[in-house]
């Protein structure tokens, strides 16, 4: 295997999880019977770029064409991606003479927030369920992934853009060189390019091995995302932290001839990474380490508590729960159901662990003595909804960075 981003091939392997379904391959109940394929999820460091890659790749194809995420489930995102677009038409100066591209635009929740800002927006989205859905909400989508003919058909059809946003898809593409050159093609002169990304500081810093998952190729550092630009005739110019998905990097990336200033943050964020040694394998081999062993509290917590005959149900069914329950070894015989307010995964099961997936009106009917919160990003705003369903006595369990029950 070669590195995706500097095609070294020194890369060192240093955890694997084993194999694991794909993570929002979410089953019907007719298909549980059917043979579900399981891929490898294993991470590798390479010496050369420092970038964080999975060495095993499953097809786009099977992946996003039908997709089962959708941004605006959660509050958290409806208000985190309209205060982007907001921002970013303020930073500058965009307007109605303006041309916003998002890449993976799902359900066309930031493109809204652009349009509320007055530019012009087109989306790029290959899954063809969520193609339709943004189309409803209002907002132009190409059914389609982002690639040389959807660069020309954009082109010609509204001309280059100010701004291309890729969040949480930068991370999902195998050939971004590919990609990059395309976004460059697409951007005016001064246009900038913002990608999102989860970041792998917060990742080993808060233990979350769970968004580990065959649609996360890469797992990026300021460090390993800014020699890739550099060496493709773009730059960083800024770049900050962001609380979503348990941590992410947003990074503002321009043409080398581009206008922009590059921003003291991006420097701050580099020094602190080489502080804290993102270019050191040991810093990789130590966060292996930690996963097994919080691993080993959360089953054992979980097993303890069956154990004593109790009732536990899951709340929230995100991609990464694919990877903490099935890595873990938590199914049926642990979690009753697993509650999610997105009307697309109700009545389905989860993936590799067969669980069953309902709304959360079943708190009405059924109390579980524990609900293990899988959407741990989103706690504070599922403690909140649950109080109201659920009598004083339930507990609740975030399993992440290490088991606890509050
Ligand atoms: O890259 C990706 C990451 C960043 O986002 C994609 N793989 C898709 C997605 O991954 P995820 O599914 O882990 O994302 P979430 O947003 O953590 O998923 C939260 C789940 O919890 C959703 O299925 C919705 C559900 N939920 C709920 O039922 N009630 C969420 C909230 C906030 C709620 O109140």
């Amino acid at each position: 295997m070669k590195c995706r981003i500097c095609n070294h091939s020194d890369l060192k392997e240093f955890l694997s999880l084993g194999k694991s379904p794909l993570a929002n391959s979410f089953l019907s109940k007719e298909n549980l019977e059917k043979e579900e394929p399981e891929y490898p999820l294993e991470l590798t460091f390479c010496t050369d770029c420092k970038l964080v890659q999975l060495t095993y790749v499953v097809s786009p194809e099977l992946m996003f064409r039908n997709y089962l995420y959708v941004s605006s489930t959660s509050d958290t995102f409806k208000i985190h991606f309209t205060n982007m677009a907001e921002k970013i038409s303020k930073d500058f100066n965009l307007n109605e003479k303006s041309l916003a591209v998002d890449i993976g635009s799902n359900d066309g929740l930031l493109l809204n927030g652009f349009k509320k800002c007055g530019l012009k927006t087109i989306g790029v989205e290959p899954a063809t369920n969520l193609a339709k859905l943004a189309e409803q909400n209002g907002v132009e989508t190409i059914n389609d992934f982002f690639n040389g003919s959807t660069v020309k058909n954009i082109i010609e059809n509204k001309g280059h853009a100010d701004v291309v946003t890729a969040n949480n898809v930068f991370a999902h593409v195998d050939n971004i060189l590919e990609f990059t050159k395309n976004v460059g093609s697409l951007l005016k002169r001064d246009g900038i390019f913002v990608v999102e990304v989860q970041y792998l500081v917060d990742m080993i810093n808060k233990m979350t091995f769970d968004n580990i998952y065959h649609e996360h190729l890469s797992y990026f550092t300021l460090t390993s995302l800014s020699t890739f630009f550099k060496r493709h005739d773009m730059e960083v110019f800024d770049a900050q932290r962001v609380d979503s998905h348990g941590g992410s990097l947003r990074v503002f990336i321009k043409k080398s001839e581009g206008k922009f200033d590059v921003n003291p943050a991006v420097n701050q964020i580099l020094m602190h990474e080489k502080k804290i040694g993102v270019e050191d394998f040991k810093l990789y081999q130590k966060f292996a380490d930690k996963v097994y062993g919080v691993k080993q509290k959360l089953t054992d917590k979980i097993g303890a508590i069956k154990i004593e005959g109790k009732k536990i149900a899951g709340y929230g069914a995100p991609a990464k729960s694919t990877t903490l329950l099935n890595f873990c070894r938590i199914g049926k015989d642990h979690l009753d159901y697993i509650i999610d307010e997105n009307k697309l995964k109700q009545g389905l099961f989860s993936p590799g662990t067969h669980i069953q997936i309902v709304g959360p009106k079943i708190l009405d009917i059924k109390k579980p003595d524990y609900i293990l919160i899988l959407a741990w990003n989103f706690a504070e705003e599922i403690l909140k909804k649950t109080k109201k369903y659920a009598d004083s006595n339930v507990k609740f369990i975030i399993p992440l960075p290490e088991p606890l029950i509050i």
